[in-house]
């Protein structure tokens, strides 16, 4: 396949870089790549090994001393160059990531996308990693702030966004004056090979040292290692709140720092003064959009009683009209889910759903292994739900869309938080009050919340993330940076005298 040839992954991989250099190809465990288009396996990938493990912390604790004292707009200019190198690759990173992944091509293009757009982002933030100046209460004193590196910033990525995520992250670190280590999710190893290879293009041309850019694989253990290394300051994880609360728990136990994007529970309220139509496509997209697997998936409808049928009517139309196959096909709109495990959640799902007496409004089948070459297809359920149901009040990873019924805007609001996850939240309505409690102090509790503009497909320029149970941490834009940097606090005395602060008085 000329993708996987053009990115540089054909055959056995190794899963351990320092940046050019790739490791352990001798390695005897190996874990297998996937595609969830007909689950045949694509290649095998080296597990990192302990001892390789400790090469990479110890390479990139060396890069960092360099990597740290070249200028950040410097730093910007490589970012600069890594986002060149992916707009020349994008087609083929996107092919992979559908390949993979499993999500429709046009998604993995706009993955490849957001990359691009977060190199861009962090190229001008190289030069405006600002800190303030303040007025000093003693005479001839100047007190300003600076953003100092961290040291190495470790990485731990889902299998949803198996490139996009680690971009947010790394670029941001990166001109902050960050190394980083990269661990990507082991269902798309191959992802984040190709990734690797794509910066090591960049390093290569530029002369710069092993240790800034690392990659390790594996499973649960290897996270660990990183979660409860001392030598890495930071780690920004991605992924389930269970997988979250074990990484905030060991981060913390050694006082170190987290940025953690978890699960989310993401609901839209229909008002009785939405735009329908524009509300059901952006419900469509939100809900069967890479089959349900983003984090920012709308799982909930909120809908005005009065607003209740035609609306369903209008989602069942339109999920009729989905076509489900393969996501390399231009005609799909919905690929398959990652693994079987995933088609298994989804039915014991729907299952309790019914136990609970929900009512199956639309799909949820499993798609006949026969018809669609052996993947993991299934149909987007739409179901009826009660929002303190515990399957409502759960992620599930899948094209699940619960309806509830409401009468008025304080009712609605009082559903919609609550649950215990807060990333991505929207209101359809054209009624300016509505919309405004909506984004107010008593509306929404979410880190995301939007006016007829769906819950998932967040731009980069914005910060990204949530609170309660999503980890209230922040990726990607605004000043999402700050949580890659140490703030230090200077004073400089230029006078002749040694006043102390608060007018103490104290005579040596
Ligand atoms: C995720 O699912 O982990 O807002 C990230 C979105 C994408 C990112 C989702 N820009 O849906």
């Amino acid at each position: 396949m000329e993708f996987l040839k053009k990115l540089g992954i054909e055959g056995t991989n190794t899963g351990t870089s320092t940046g050019r250099k790739f490791l352990g190809s001798g390695a005897k465990e190996k874990l297998a790549s996937y595609t969830p288009i007909d689950n045949s396996q694509i290649a095998d990938v080296t597990v990192t090994t302990r001892e390789e493990y400790e090469h990479v912390i110890e390479t990139a604790q060396k890069a960092f001393e360099e990597w740290r004292m070249i200028p950040a707009p410097q730093r910007g200019d490589i970012v600069r160059q890594i986002g060149l190198e992916l707009r020349a690759n994008k087609e083929y990173l996107g092919r992979l990531v559908t390949y993979e992944m499993g999500k429709i091509y046009q998604e993995g293009l706009g993955e490849v996308q957001e990359m691009i757009d977060i190199c861009d982002f962090a190229v001008g933030q190289s030069r405006m990693l600002y800190g303030k100046t303040m007025p000093s209460e003693r005479p001839k004193h100047r007190m300003y702030e600076q953003w100092h590196p961290l040291g190495i910033t470790g990485i731990i990525s889902a299998f949803n966004f198996p490139v996009a995520v680690y971009s947010w992250n790394a670029m941001i670190a990166a001109v902050a004056g960050n190394v980083m280590i990269w661990k990507g999710s082991e269902k798309t190893p191959l992802c984040s090979i190709a990734v690797q290879n794509i910066i090591a293009k960049v390093l290569k041309r530029n002369d710069l040292p092993e240790g800034i850019f690392n990659l390790v694989t594996g499973g649960p253990e290897v996270g660990k290692w990183m979660s409860s290394d001392e030598r890495i300051p930071l780690i920004s994880a991605t992924g389930s709140i269970r997988m979250g609360k074990e990484v905030a728990k060991t981060v913390a136990a050694r006082l170190g720092k987290t940025i953690l994007e978890l699960g989310g529970n993401n609901a839209v309220i229909v008002s009785k003064e939405a735009d329908l139509e524009m509300a059901a496509r952006a419900i469509a997209f939100g809900a069967v959009g890479t089959c349900g697997q983003r984090c920012t998936s709308t799982r909930r409808l909120i809908i005005h009683e009065e607003m209740f049928d035609s609306l369903k009517d209008r989602l069942v139309a339109i999920y009729e009209n989905v076509n489900i196959g393969n996501p390399l096909d231009e005609d799909t709109l919905v690929g398959p889910l990652i693994d079987q495990q995933a088609v298994d959640n989804m039915q014991k799902a729907l299952d309790e759903i019914e136990q609970q007496g929900g009512e199956r409004v639309y799909g949820g089948e499993v798609i006949d292994k026969n018809q669609l070459s052996d993947g993991n297809y299934v149909r987007p359920a739409i179901v009826t739900a009660q929002n303190d149901w515990d399957i409502v009040q759960r992620e599930t990873f899948a094209p699940i869309l619960y309806l509830m019924k409401y009468s008025d805007l304080d009712e609605a609001i009082a559903m919609h938080n609550g649950v215990r996850q807060g990333l991505s939240s929207s209101m359809f309505t054209l009624n300016l009050r509505e919309a405004e409690a909506f984004l107010s102090t008593r509306g929404s509790d979410c880190g995301i919340a939007n006016i007829n503009v769906g819950t998932s497909g967040a731009e980069i320029g914005g910060a990204f993330g949530g609170e309660k149970e999503t980890g209230g941490g922040r990726e990607s834009g605004s000043d999402a940076w700050k949580a890659y940097m140490r703030r230090q606090t200077n004073t400089i005395n230029w006078s002749d005298e040694l006043p102390l602060a608060q007018g103490i008085e104290f005579d040596v």
